[in-house]
């Protein structure tokens, strides 16, 4: 069911970073209904034929006057575009340290308003699995990745308390089309459910700096969204539909990282 707070629902311009990538991709299609033209960039090539509505603008986000450019012209940002996993700390520094603050900076100067920000459960990769959190636990980011990721969020405050620019922090899961793993049984985020918490998080009409955690109605879960009850998200998919297959896998062992940490293996990755 629909947000009776969401109020437009069709941008003339949407910028989406990342849009060769896996999440990229479903985004694509899933979005082009939220507006007018959507821009879509990646450093990687894409499919160029662009669709009705579609305009692709490659750029690299460690490129500070690509990235203004990019930016000029667009109505709001969801911003995917980076390294996606634990990687040496240059790549990470370039692609999502620099990225992201090139990002906020040519959104400040081209007066873009709203931001969403693809975080990751790497920000607090550390916990333990036993342990429940919400948005306020203080973050233990599993790696450089995370560490990326966890900067990214205080560039969402700072640019939001010095600017007024407002930011959806989603810290996803796992996005794939099934959970892989028993992990993921508790971290998966469908597509359809990321799509709706999209939708959520462009168009409530206040949402300040929020952060969500990006997951579907799963049993067994570690993350609490009270905090981020405005966007009016109910996911509608469940990973228990995947229970059995996922438990056919040969069992974890206990002392294994992925029995242990909400980051699971990514705790353990490195040095490189
Ligand atoms: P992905 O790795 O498939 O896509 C990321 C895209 O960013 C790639 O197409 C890549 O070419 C692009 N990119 C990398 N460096 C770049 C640069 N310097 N300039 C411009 N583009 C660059 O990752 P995926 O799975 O699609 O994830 C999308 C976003 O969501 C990422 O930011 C990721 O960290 C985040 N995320 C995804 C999760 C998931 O389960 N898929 C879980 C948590 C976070
Ligand atoms: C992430 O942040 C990654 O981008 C994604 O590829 C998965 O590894 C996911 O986290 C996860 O923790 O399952």
């Amino acid at each position: 069911m629909s947000n009776p707070n969401t109020a437009a629902r069709k941008l003339p311009r949407l910028l989406l970073t990342g849009a060769a990538g896996g999440l990229g991709k479903v985004l694509r299609e899933r979005l082009k209904p939220y507006a007018d033209i959507l821009r879509l960039s990646d450093i990687a090539g894409m499919d160029a034929a662009t669709g009705p509505g579609e305009e692709v603008v490659p750029c690299n986000l460690a490129d500070k006057q690509a990235v203004d450019a990019l930016v000029a012209g667009c109505d709001a940002i969801v911003h995917l575009g980076g390294v996606s996993v634990e990687r040496p700390f240059e790549e990470v520094l370039e692609a999502n340290i620099k990225g992201v603050f090139h990002i906020y900076e040519a959104a400040r100067r081209h007066g873009v308003k709203r931001v969403v920000f693809a975080s990751s459960n790497h920000v607090i990769g550390f916990y333990k699995q036993s342990e429940h959190l919400d948005a306020h636990a203080a973050r233990r980011p599993d790696g450089y990745y995370g560490l990326s990721k966890s900067f990214g969020e205080d560039v969402a405050q700072f640019y939001f308390d010095r600017y007024g620019i407002e930011t959806v922090s989603i810290r996803i899961g796992s996005s794939f089309p099934e959970p892989l793993n028993r992990r993921m049984m508790s971290t998966w985020l469908s597509y359809r459910d990321l799509t709706t918490l999209m939708e959520k998080c462009l168009f409530t009409p206040e949402v300040k700096h929020t952060v969500v955690y990006g997951m579907s109605a799963n049993k067994d879960v570690w993350w609490d969204n009270s905090a981020a009850a405005h966007l009016g998200f109910v996911p509608q998919d469940s990973s228990e539909v995947f229970r059995e297959k996922v438990e056919a896998q040969p069992p974890v062992a206990a002392d294994d990282p992925n029995a242990i940490y909400q980051g699971g293996a990514f705790t353990a990755q490195g040095p490189f």
